[in-house]
């Protein structure tokens, strides 16, 4: 971390040197460096007169508007930890982040399942009075982000400024971004992909940032060209859209295109090389930010995810030898679940985390990722641990016994599958309404697959591999 300074004071310098230049756009609102500055540091003060402390917890509904984004960026400058939640998600997810993370405030929308005492409030609700805060180290928890767990306990994982510095820096170094460069995105803001990778490194590499708040293909290639964007961040599925479209040729103009967060096939890489456009694959995950990617300037290989990020340590098989787990290490491994010593140690060995992904080399050390040892669904990018989607279904009481998984499927990369074993008076329309009201709109299965018995083995662990 030598010479590096914790984002707030980088991101403040820099805005400040790019004076009256456009630093970021959100849904065609613009503000230049020098107003970024100001007014995350005049929402800094607001949110003390809110009674937000240094480490207080701030739940942010993560929504993709100016005022929204400004406010975020302001409780990471005065101190507190951000806490990004999907504003579409269900109450009941809501609710047990909320009993998780005690916040001081929400940012966002009012809602039942908030505790009656509990300041909420909207971004455009936020005073103005100018503070700034000098005390943030690169110990200090920043973000809280949860994933989904295996149950229906979400973990929240606790990003330090020390692991989101590091991995700013990594990503401009490797990347080569530049002052020149203008990064679009439609990615969700309450993941890292969005928050992290995409949002909080362009607004400290000296360039700008275009965000839609919704991807839309015709949308999002438009606005790549009328914006003149030189590098976008997608997940497979956004790539998907996109080949389809009548404005696929606006990606021949960026500099960059980049994809993560699930596989990208090699058919799909394929098709963008015939555009003349060598989509850059990478790969990481909420507890390590990114660790891996193909190189910038040298052969970007599909089905792979390249080589280790700067100061990215890596317990790695032979190169063309046999499958073994990922275990990586550096210094954008997380601090550990909130409050949840029991989480953090079942994945952290002697700083070593281990990614429950099952990686081999090929014969030139490109890392290949084939396979999951976490029982895991990544749908349209997203995360979704059958377990959790299981929970729900069997407390419906017209569902006996329940087995979810992932099929494959072209535009998702997988979809969600419920194998159910079912009573007379099953609808399964009325369920999906209920679950829907239970969680987030994406974990919904897509199908219901009714069967007689759910395959277990002796243990009565659910056998996967006979439903898929
Ligand atoms: C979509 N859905 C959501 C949602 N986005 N529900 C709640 N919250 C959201 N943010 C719902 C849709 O409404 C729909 O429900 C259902 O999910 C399926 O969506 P779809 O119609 O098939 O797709 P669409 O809504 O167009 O969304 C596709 C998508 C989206 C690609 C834009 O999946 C997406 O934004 N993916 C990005 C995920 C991401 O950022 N992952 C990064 C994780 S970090 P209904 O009711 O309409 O059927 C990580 C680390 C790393 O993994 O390495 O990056
Ligand atoms: P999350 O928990 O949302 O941070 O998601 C992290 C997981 O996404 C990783 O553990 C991988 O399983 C998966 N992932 C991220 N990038 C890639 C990629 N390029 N290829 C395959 N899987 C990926």
């Amino acid at each position: 971390m030598e010479g590096l300074v914790p984002l707030p004071n980088d991101w403040s310098e820099r805005w400040h040197a790019l004076g009256d230049a456009e630093v970021i756009c959100v849904e065609g609102e613009r503000l230049s460096g020098i107003e970024l500055d100001r007014q995350t540091e005049g929402v800094s003060g607001g949110l003390r007169v809110e009674g937000v402390g240094f480490g207080d917890r701030v739940v942010w509904e993560a929504r993709c508007t100016l005022a929204s984004v400004v406010a975020a960026l302001s409780v990471i400058r005065m101190g507190a930890i951000l806490v990004p939640v999907n504003e579409r998600q269900s109450d009941a997810e809501r609710e047990a982040i909320m009993t998780a993370v005690t916040p001081v405030l929400v940012i966002g929308e009012p809602r039942a399942s908030h505790p009656v005492d509990l300041a909420v409030v909207t971004p455009e609700e936020i005073a103005f009075i100018p503070y700034t805060c000098d005390a943030v180290t690169f110990r200090d928890p920043a973000l809280i982000i949860f994933t989904s767990g295996t149950t229906g306990n979400p973990k929240g994982a606790v990003v330090t400024h020390g692991n989101l510095q590091a991995q700013c820096a990594a990503l401009v170094e490797a990347w080569h971004w530049t002052r020149e460069d203008r990064l679009l995105s439609a990615l969700p803001l309450f993941h890292v992909h969005g928050l992290v990778v995409a949002c909080f490194t362009a607004l400290v590499s000296g360039g700008s940032l275009v965000l839609r708040s919704q991807f839309d293909a015709e949308d999002f290639l438009t606005t790549m060209g009328e914006e003149s964007a030189t590098m976008a961040f997608c997940v497979p599925t956004m790539l998907q859209r996109c080949i389809t479209s009548p404005h696929i040729e606006a990606v021949a103009a960026l500099r960059l295109l980049v994809s993560g967060s699930a596989p990208l096939s090699k058919e799909l890489f394929a098709r963008y090389e015939d555009l003349g456009v060598t989509i850059l694959e990478r790969y990481g995950m909420t507890e390590s930010l990114l660790t891996f990617s193909n190189p910038i300037d040298g052969e970007r290989r599909p089905g792979t995810v390249g080589f280790a990020l700067p100061g990215v340590d890596a317990i790695l098989p032979e190169p063309g030898g046999g499958e073994a787990e990922l275990r990586v290490k550096g210094p954008g491994v997380f601090a550990g679940y909130w409050n949840n010593p029991e989480a953090t140690e079942a994945v952290m060995k002697n700083g070593w985390l281990a990614t429950g992904d099952i990686v081999r080399l090929d014969h030139d050390g490109y890392l290949i990722i084939s396979g999951r040892s976490k029982e895991l669904i990544i749908t349209g990018g997203f995360n979704v641990y059958p377990g959790e989607v299981e929970e729900v279904l069997l407390a419906e009481p017209t569902i006996r016994d329940a087995a979810v998984v992932g099929r494959a499927h072209d535009d998702l990369g997988e979809e969600i599958v419920a194998y159910v074993v079912v009573g007379h008076d099953f609808a399964e329309e009325k369920v999906r309404t209920h679950l829907r009201g239970q969680m987030s709109a994406y974990k919904v299965p897509r199908r219901f697959v009714m069967i007689d018995e759910i395959p277990r083995n002796h243990m009565g662990k659910i056998q996967r591999h006979l439903l898929s």
